[in-house]
């Protein structure tokens, strides 16, 4: 399987995330991206390339073009404005207000365009992110020129959380959405999104809640308990002409891999009835027992187990993966977890 990565993501490497009511560092570090890098290395999984640059006009397809200005120059605009730390939203456009205006201000602008606020912008945040995005297009790009049945986007930072004009979760362009669109704009007709990150993609889900030509499944956290908290339950089932093409499996404290597991067969049933011409996978393995920041219960091995179920189902109807890095806390074994699912994909 090859893997596309590129060293640009290292410029992601911010010093504050506000978790617990204090400053930590943030759990979202760049060493996750080498850790998995390395086990990829160490199991030979394949060639490892860099991407080339496609330019912000298939990240346009799916974000906001004054989002995408606001993420540029996020930086700049916080020093100019004096701030002194990282840049930290801290007023949001609630329901007792308005969220129509975008404010003229930094401090405005941050808390429209943030739908959490544990994630600061930092110097080369917005760099790091367009390199990640180009690493996802360019996996996407080698599977729709028919080059194998399958990828690996080590992508960095993730991006399920990020909607159309909305960054936050540690994510700031929805690396799987714009890899999907991509696909779409190249002629493949329907595509499938399966989101097995312990958390709910709640940007990816919004981006394509009202089409029926992008098929969203999600297992996760149920987010009456888990972050996001305000999207990601069994009842979203998709608006207008996307109605039925949005499928969520919220899953309670201490889930273990024998639940998680038949959530997963039942998504993949939908998505072979679906009949897509690709499947991007959002890959988190934040589903870990060892997790810091989650709450299942699944163990190094269970990820091998359905890695090896995702390529049966899509190997039985020739639909090509396209696996794109999400989360994934327990550094240590960030590597062993992610690989484990690649390569069982591949032993199926
Ligand atoms: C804990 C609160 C949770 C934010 C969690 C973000 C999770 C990000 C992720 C991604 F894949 F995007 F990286 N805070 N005190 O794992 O879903
Ligand atoms: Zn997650």
């Amino acid at each position: 399987m090859l893997t596309v990565y590129s060293e640009k993501h290292r410029l992601r490497d911010a010093k504050t995330e506000l978790h617990g009511g204090t400053f930590v560092r943030p759990f979202e570090c760049p060493e996750r991206a080498e850790i998995v890098l390395a086990r990829v290395r160490q199991e030979g999984l394949g060639e490892v390339i860099a991407p080339r640059d496609f330019g912000l006009a298939p990240v346009l397809k799916v974000h906001d073009p004054d989002f995408v200005r606001f993420l540029e120059n996020c930086w700049e605009d916080w020093v100019a404005a004096g701030g002194e730390g990282e840049a930290l939203p801290n007023v949001w456009p609630t329901r007792a207000m308005n969220g129509k205006r975008i404010p003229r201000s930094i401090d405005g602008k941050l808390g429209y365009y943030a739908l959490a606020g544990e994630t600061s912008i930092s110097d080369g945040t917005w760099e790091a992110a367009r390199a990640g995005a180009d690493v996802v297009l360019m996996a996407a790009e080698h599977l729709l020129s028919g080059q194998g049945q399958s990828a690996f986007a080590l992508s960095r930072p993730p991006g399920h959380h990020a909607a159309a004009d909305q960054y936050g979760g540690y994510c700031f362009l929805n690396n799987a959405a714009i890899a999907a669109q991509f696909a779409r704009d190249k002629g493949v007709e329907r595509v499938a999104v399966l989101d097995v990150d312990f958390h709910h993609g709640n940007g990816t889900q919004n981006i394509f809640y009202r089409r029926d030509d992008v098929f969203f499944a999600s297992l996760h956290g149920d987010p009456m308990d888990a972050f996001p908290h305000f999207l990601g339950h069994a009842d979203e089932l998709g608006e207008d002409a996307g109605e039925g093409f949005n499928l969520n499996f919220p899953l309670p404290p201490g889930t273990d891999y024998s639940h998680w597991r038949d959530a997963l067969d039942e998504a993949l049933a939908r998505i072979v009835a679906f009949k897509p011409g690709l499947l991007v996978i959002s890959l988190g393995v934040d589903t870990f027992e060892q997790d810091p920041i989650s709450f299942f219960k699944l163990r190094s091995d269970d990820f091998a187990d359905y890695g090896a179920r995702i390529g049966t189902a899509m190997k039985a109807v020739s639909v090509p993966a396209l696996f794109v890095m999400e989360g994934g806390y327990a550094v240590s074994e960030i590597g062993i977890n992610t690989v484990n699912v690649l390569t069982g994909f591949e032993s199926a």
